[in-house]
């Protein structure tokens, strides 16, 4: 069975509470059941995880190794800063999908870049938490591919 590790990184737990207008009212709660629906519905099986240290992150990348054959994840401010988790992915031979609930070039220049994109397979961002559920099917689809797009 495909095995896929979502990770949610700094701030995305108090999603609901306020940004209202960028992230919508939708908890990580609520976001975490969709992807679980999503993944009994088409077979596969997610673990997912939420922190907001940078160091948890990259442990986690580097964790999945041994359990997951593909990672989801939304670096949430890391995105525009960490070249820490840039590394991990690029060491990493999982296929990465970076995920964004807020169209991050409609926002601040400052989140216009992201360090993460260029060693992923590709990026989702401004479509809420389908964005999840979009990236789950296509993860699944490059998996039953051999890892590429
Ligand atoms: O749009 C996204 O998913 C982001 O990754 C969310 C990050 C932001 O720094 C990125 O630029 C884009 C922020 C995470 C959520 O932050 C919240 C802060 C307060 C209340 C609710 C959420």
């Amino acid at each position: 069975m495909i095995k896929i590790l979502i990770v949610h990184g700094p701030n995305l737990n108090l999603l609901g509470e306020r940004e209202t207008e960028w992230y919508g009212t939708v908890t990580l709660d609520k976001i975490n059941e969709l992807i679980i629906k999503k993944a009994e519905e088409v077979g596969c099986q997610v673990q997912i995880k939420q922190t907001n240290h940078e160091g948890k992150i990259i442990d986690f990348i580097q964790e999945a190794r041994g359990w997951a054959q593909g990672i989801i994840i939304n670096p949430g401010g890391y995105t525009h800063t960490s070249v820490a988790i840039r590394d991990a992915i690029s060491a990493t031979r999982l296929p990465v999908i970076e995920v964004h609930l807020s169209n991050i070039y409609q926002r601040e220049n400052f989140r216009h870049r992201s360090l993460i994109a260029p060693v992923c397979v590709g990026q989702i961002s401004g479509l809420g938490e389908q964005g999840y559920i979009l990236a789950l099917e296509a993860m699944i689809n490059i998996l039953k591919k051999g890892g590429n797009p």
